[in-house]
């Protein structure tokens, strides 16, 4: 059997996780917080290079990165399948992904240190990430309306990678600019409220909140805040 390591309260970590439920494979989830320092399980460098979470135990050894982890699982479990039928809609979803991914999480995660430890971002990184997030809030409408699903009639990677990565941009949005980046993002409220109905999305929120105490008990220990 599949084991996820890893932690429910990690973006990351949810994206193989709900994908992984969503097509009904087994898994075990091994809790594992870890990184790249002096505190750290150095063993746990040899599962994910950079010590960083989800990484996946397949009978073959393990995959770290969550692109290939779910390329891993798309391709030796077809069905259901988490992409469009045809190349163009494959892509198409990888394009909206990747936006979300590179536009969205990586820029808002620059402010995670400051969500996590109560503090003050920099005035500069701080208007850096407010222009970067306006910047991809306003071209988003570009790749989706957000109709029915992220793209297309069916749910796909790209609705994974829309319901796990952009709460954090609220999140920093809320904290640091007093706003909702997303917020004038047509059709994407209304969206994401549809997907929180979903069974297995509601499965990786709950575990998520029970977990999330734990990992700031965790860091607490570590880093003292
Ligand atoms: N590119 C990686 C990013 C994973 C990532 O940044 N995970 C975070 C948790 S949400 C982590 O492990 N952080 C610890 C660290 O970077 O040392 C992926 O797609 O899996």
């Amino acid at each position: 059997m599949y084991k996820l390591h890893g932690f429910s309260s990690s973006n990351y970590y949810n994206i193989p996780k709900l994908a992984l439920l969503e097509k009904g494979i087994e898994f075990e989830e091994v809790l594992s917080y870890t990184g790249v320092g002096p505190k750290y399980k150095p063993e746990y460098l040899d599962k994910s290079p950079l010590g960083k979470v989800p990484a996946l135990e397949t009978p073959e050894g393990f995959i770290s990165e969550s692109r290939a982890i779910l390329e891993y699982i798309e391709q030796a479990h077809p069905e259901p399948s988490l992409l469009p039928d045809t190349p163009f809609g494959i892509a198409k979803v990888q394009e909206l992904a990747q936006f979300i991914e590179l536009y969205f999480e990586l820029v808002a995660r620059r402010l995670i240190p400051n969500l996590l430890g109560g503090t003050k971002p920099d005035p500069t990184v701080l208007k850096e990430v407010e222009i970067a997030l306006d910047k991809a809030a306003a071209a988003l409408p570009k790749l989706s309306t957000f109709k029915q699903f992220a793209y297309g009639d069916q749910f796909t990677l790209a609705d994974i990678a829309v319901i796990l990565n952009l709460p954090i941009v609220r999140s920093v949005g809320k904290a640091f600019l007093g706003r909702d980046p997303l917020a004038d993002v047509p059709g994407l409220s209304a969206y994401c409220k549809r997907m929180e109905e979903r069974p297995l999305v509601k499965k990786i929120r709950a575990d998520s909140a029970e977990n999330s105490p734990l990992f700031m008990a965790h860091l607490k220990a570590l880093y003292g805040f």
